[in-house]
């Protein structure tokens, strides 16, 4: 008798026990020390090459190449990294978003900005920044029910990680995308996250419709992530909608952050980039600078 093996998706893993999704169905499955000592840690969204036992058990001995994967949350294989922040309540603090946006850019992930409470304020502003940025943007409520189509359908057929503060409702939207997730929401999910062990595992979800989801509780790590990766030299290549005014720099080796005959800073005059990301790049541009100098 033959043991076939199967290549299959990583949804969740814990104390090297993976649960792992192969032809419609789940398997639970070990995986060799060999194979972690190769290609280090497996997460969830990893392909992995398994021994199927026959009795719904398997063994992992081998993983397939990714092509990307963040340190917190711990995924790897991700389309979408979609960035949650709420009109108000928690009031929107748009520089943790572009952190994050530049961690995507840097692992080459693609990412999306969902507005949510759309009911509680008016969504204009925030609306405005990112619509002088190449990435997707979308308003939603899962009060009102407004953009919940349109955000289903931007996370289709996708790994996708929902980050953003806590408490902007990401729990709550992904409940009203797919009311079969039942995912803990509100003053009860918070607690739980905080009675749970410190390190916190990351599950995918899957859809029917070819979507994993993974639910994030809110950034708290995301700067290791940061700091540990990106240097200040390179920041200006992570914010993509500045690249069309380089050009217009008077100095080839121009910071983008004070100089005067700045194409970045005209930009900014003229309304075309918006003040808010420049904002946020000059102020990681200095954090990051800061960090440089010790390296
Ligand atoms: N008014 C309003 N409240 C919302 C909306 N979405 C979520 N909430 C509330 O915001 C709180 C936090 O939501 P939750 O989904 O747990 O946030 P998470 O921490 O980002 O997962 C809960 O009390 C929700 O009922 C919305 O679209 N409108
Ligand atoms: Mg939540
Ligand atoms: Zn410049």
């Amino acid at each position: 008798m033959g043991i076939t093996e199967k290549e299959g998706l990583v949804l969740s893993g814990k104390n090297g026990r993976y649960t792992v999704e192969a032809d419609g169905g789940v398997y639970i499955c070990r995986s060799g020390t060999r194979v972690r000592k190769n290609d280090g840690k497996i997460l969830a969204g990893d392909r992995v090459i398994f021994r199927d036992n026959g009795d719904g058990n398997g063994f992992i001995v081998g993983m397939c190449e990714r092509k990307n994967s963040l340190i917190r949350p711990p995924v790897a294989n991700i389309d979408l990294l979609a960035m949650v922040v709420a009109t108000k309540d928690p009031a929107p603090y748009l520089y943790n978003i572009d952190l994050l946006t530049v961690i995507a850019e840097k692992n080459g992930i693609e990412c999306a900005v969902i507005i949510s409470k759309s009911d509680l304020t008016d969504s204009a502003e925030i609306l405005e920044v990112y619509r002088k940025t190449p990435f997707r943007t979308i308003v939603t409520s899962s009060e009102s029910g407004i953009g919940i189509d349109e955000a289903r359908e931007l996370l289709k057929n996708k790994i996708c990680v929902l980050c953003g503060a806590s408490g902007v409702g990401k729990s709550t939207l992904l409940n009203s995308l797919y009311p079969e997730l039942m995912l803990e929401t509100g003053e009860l999910s918070e607690k739980i996250a905080r009675g749970k062990n410190t390190t916190r595992t990351t599950e995918l979800f899957p859809m029917q419709n070819g979507t994993y989801l993974a639910d994030t509780p809110g950034f708290t790590a995301v700067n290791t992530e940061l700091y540990c990766a990106i240097g200040h030299k390179e920041l200006h290549n992570l914010f993509p909608e500045f690249a069309q005014y380089e050009h217009e720099c008077r100095y080839a080796d121009c910071t983008h952050t004070k100089e005067t005959e700045c194409g970045i800073a005209e930009a900014v005059k003229r309304g075309d980039i918006s003040k808010s990301r420049h904002d946020s790049y000059i102020k990681l541009y200095d954090e990051l600078k800061g960090i440089d100098r010790y390296k």
